[in-house]
């Protein structure tokens, strides 16, 4: 596994309709995020945050709210993952929305021809502009990365698609609008949603993912939308859906990962101190990243 990880946060909540996500990156800093893998033993670089500048007013083109700031700061962060991938340093993103996912994802990419993705969500962010129920960018990254969507949000980075149907998987999904449901079956999208779950249980699917997303992929990224838990084990998300993954099967997934060995970068999204609880979906965070680098309880 790589030793060298370079953080960057990205303090952005514009993709997201309720405000606060742009305080993400401090609260898990604030959670002691550095301190917490630094104990594991890696070499931790903070590379601080992305710029990311204020509207002044709201802006909404074509179903794409604030799509010119979304499309600035992503086009920002695909450069500087970029460059913590070129350095061959294993890039851990905080977010922040995850529109953000845009730039993590072409920036990644970039050095990955056929990148395997792990999408961790209650949502599948496979909207478009004609899909999407809110206008909200945070529900099309994955949509995007794939090809489909917005031409400015395809070609963040400069380059597309980013990433290959058969080398996804969805797992916590359990909200799907229709036009995510259609895409997912009109591309063959591998999805774990919270039904299979209960019923093959974390460890099946996981296996099932793993083995999955390493097919013929030269790297895993993972993108972890903290919604994807159970709102009672995190509860400062703009978007919580009852009946989620719980701590416990988040960690054993996440460790079962760490143990496969083949994540080459990873997000931590839509952590939103305003409507957490004594940041503790800020420390969940901190645990789950601490399981999928490597963290052995004995
Ligand atoms: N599917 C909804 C939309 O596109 C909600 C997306 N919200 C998320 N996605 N938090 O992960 O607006
Ligand atoms: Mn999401
Ligand atoms: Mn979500
Ligand atoms: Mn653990």
């Amino acid at each position: 596994m790589n030793k060298n990880i370079s953080i960057v946060g990205v303090p952005l909540d514009l993709g997201a309709d309720r405000r606060g996500v742009d305080m993400g990156p401090s609260a898990i800093r604030y959670a002691g995020v550095v301190a917490r893998l630094e104990q594991l033993g890696l070499n931790i670089q903070d590379r601080g945050d992305i710029p990311v500048t204020r509207p002044h007013h709201f802006t909404e083109t074509e179903n794409h709210k604030y799509l010119d700031e979304v499309v600035a700061a992503n086009a920002k962060l695909a450069e500087v993952v970029s460059d913590i991938m070129a350095e061959g340093r294993f890039p851990l993103v905080l977010g922040g929305d995850h529109c953000i996912a845009l730039g993590t994802v072409a920036g990644v990419a970039k050095h990955k021809k056929n990148l395997g993705v792990i999408w961790f969500d209650a949502h599948g962010d496979l909207n478009t502009g004609e899909t999407s129920p809110s206008g909200n960018i945070h529900g099309m990254p994955l949509a995007a990365s794939l090809g489909y969507g917005h031409d400015r949000l395809v070609q963040i980075g400069g380059y597309a698609p980013k990433l290959k149907p058969e080398n996804v998987v969805i797992i916590g999904a359990r909200d799907l609008d229709k036009g995510e449901r259609e895409l997912i079956k009109r591309v063959g999208l591998k999805v774990f949603t919270m039904h299979e779950i209960d019923k093959l249980g974390m460890a099946r699917v996981m296996e099932e993912a793993i083995a999955h997303v390493s097919k013929n992929t030269d790297g895993v990224h993972l993108s972890l939308d903290l919604d994807g838990l159970d709102p009672h084990d995190a509860p400062g998300v703009g978007t919580p859906v009852i009946g989620g993954i719980s701590y416990r099967e988040g960690h054993l997934a996440l460790e079962m990962l760490a143990d496969a060995d083949v994540l080459c970068s990873a997000e931590f999204v839509e952590v939103n101190p305003i409507l957490d609880k004594q940041n503790a979906t800020a420390r969940v965070a901190v645990a789950l990243m601490s399981s999928a680098l490597g963290d052995k309880l004995l």
